[in-house]
């Protein structure tokens, strides 16, 4: 085990906290304040971990993002579908893309109940429209940048560094982002809308009840599918000459119906560029919800082989897996795995695509292709990553440390991290793997991000304070990988 933070503030820690310990127990009934201490104590440690590295703010990272991007129309999910007097259906379905209305309701009420993300194409334009017209006044509803492109761009800004970002935006669109992000891509005049149904924890939807805050996400986008920024995005990459191209928001081509032959010559196109970039180039995939098996074969055959780095969630992880040993889609895993069931999967994805890497290069002996050297779990519990000895990715420890806290910035809707609004779910140990007789690592109030080696890689695991008072869940991903990549470019 290594990693945690420096030596000083460990040797003092204890002590801080037995005085605050003693001090609470003084003012408060015993159980809350063991359980108050043990979250400052974590919070305070894992800003530790966050501030032992720097982001360089002289020579600033630049980092290429593409692609598409939307405006994002937030609402309480719950709200709008009574508000459009869709009742609660008694058959909750899981559907590859939305026709009608009833299929909403199955489709929204098979993810709601356990809590688990979700992202789905409405094949049907009058009602996605009608949809979009009753979100527009329902109270509480907010418009914001949204798109894994742009929001991973703005996170990366606003962490200091220069951005190459490729999407199609409409003018209004391109004047609320960073003075740090240069867009390339044709201005459209419509930019597609993605509507967010969020919900908290324990809402209530008729017969369902809601296990966890998160949020079904419904587009029925024009632009996004066709990649339509990549040409200009081609051309200005190697001027702008990037520490790290990221590659996100390809699910908007999941169940798009594209003509045939479509998709597969966007992607080849987009594998071709991956492979013109510099192979010292670090390249990141951003996963995301995935359906239709196809596109992911797609992605496994164009994509994921030529980038260096991976990130995804609890969902995505499993899916991934399930379709590298040759199994179907899973289109619901359980939203709050436990550490060592998530560590077992991104070891075998890890390996299996490692695997996949020497196999393809003794066949074609081409040097085409790169190994996976970095993958980055997010939970809604902790944040788990996998780097191998000897990459180019730096800081590990302290860019888990970071995705954990982004984690709780973002939910909560604030820089400021109030431990009063937050929960630690994780337990109080963990295994390192399901396997029988595993280590168990205890969570260290003052050392909370656990680092140690395995294999080829080592393996850091941090704890989320995971907020109680929901601002938002849309978008946290990409805010938590980006923030991640910020510290080991
Ligand atoms: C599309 O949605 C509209 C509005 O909800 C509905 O009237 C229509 O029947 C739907 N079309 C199909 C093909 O399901
Ligand atoms: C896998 O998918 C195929 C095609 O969609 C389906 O026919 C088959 O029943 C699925 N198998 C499992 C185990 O779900
Ligand atoms: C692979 O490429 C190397 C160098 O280009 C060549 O010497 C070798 O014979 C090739 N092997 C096969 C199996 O094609
Ligand atoms: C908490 C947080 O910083 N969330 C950010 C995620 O990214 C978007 C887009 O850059 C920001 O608007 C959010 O503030």
């Amino acid at each position: 085990m290594e990693g945690g933070g420096s030596v000083s503030w460990i040797k003092y820690g204890p002590v801080v906290s037995l005085v605050v310990v003693l001090l609470a127990l003084w003012f408060r009934p015993p159980q809350h304040a063991v359980l108050d201490d043990r979250l400052d104590t974590v919070l305070s440690s894992l800003l530790r971990a966050e501030q032992k590295v720097g982001v360089n703010n002289v020579a600033r990272p630049r980092v290429a993002v593409g692609f598409g991007g939307c405006v994002d129309l937030l609402v309480d999910g719950v709200s709008l579908l009574n508000k459009i007097g869709l009742p609660p259906t008694d058959q909750p379905l899981h559907h590859n893309y939305i026709e009608n209305a009833e299929q909403l309701a199955q489709s929204f009420a098979y993810f709601f109940a356990p809590g688990a993300a979700a992202e789905r194409f409405v094949l049907n334009e009058t009602l996605f429209s009608e949809l979009v017209e009753a979100s527009r006044d329902l109270p509480g509803n907010r418009w914001s940048v949204g798109g894994n492109a742009p929001v991973m761009a703005g996170r990366m800004a606003t962490e200091g560094c220069d951005v190459l970002l490729g999407g199609s935006f409409s003018p209004d669109f391109t004047d609320v982002l960073s003075q740090h992000i240069t867009v390339a891509g044709n201005a459209v005049e419509e930019p597609d809308i993605h509507l967010i149904l969020e919900y908290p924890s324990g809402a209530r939807w008729g017969p369902f009840t809601s296990r966890r805050a998160n949020r079904y996400i419904v587009h029925s986008d024009d632009h996004n599918p066709y990649l339509a920024s990549m040409e200009e995005f081609a051309g200005k990459l190697q001027g702008f000459n990037p520490d790290l191209l990221v590659v996100g928001g390809l699910q908007m081509m999941d169940n798009f119906p594209f003509q045939t032959g479509e998709r597969d010559a966007l992607l080849s196109r987009l594998a071709e560029l991956l492979s013109a970039s510099s192979p010292r180039l670090g390249v990141h995939f951003e996963m995301a919800s995935f359906v239709e098996e196809s596109i992911m074969q797609d992605l496994l055959h164009y994509i994921i082989p030529r980038s260096d780095s991976l990130g995804m969630n609890e969902q995505e992880l499993p899916n991934l897996l399930s379709l590298l040993k040759g199994s179907n889609i899973t289109v619901l895993s359980d939203p709050n795995p436990r550490v060592a069931t998530v560590l077992d999967q991104m070891r075998e994805v890890y390996r299996i695509l490692n695997q996949r890497h020497r196999d393809s290069r003794e066949e074609t002996n081409s040097s085409e292709g790169k190994p996976l050297t970095r993958l980055h779990v997010h939970t809604l519990a902790f944040q788990a990553m996998i780097v191998t000895h000897g990459s180019q990715w730096k800081n590990t420890m302290s860019a888990t440390a970071k995705a954990s806290l982004t984690a709780n910035r973002h939910v909560c809707g604030s820089n400021d991290i109030d431990p009063s609004k937050a929960r630690l779910i994780m337990d109080d140990s963990f295994s390192v793997s399901r396997q029988e007789g595993s280590q168990r690592i205890p969570l260290q109030e003052s050392r909370p991000v656990s680092c140690w080696d395995e294999e080829d890689y080592e393996i850091c695991v941090a704890p989320v304070l995971v907020c109680t008072e929901v601002f938002q869940t849309a978008g946290g991903g990409d805010n938590i990988s980006a923030a991640g990549l910020v510290l080991q470019i």
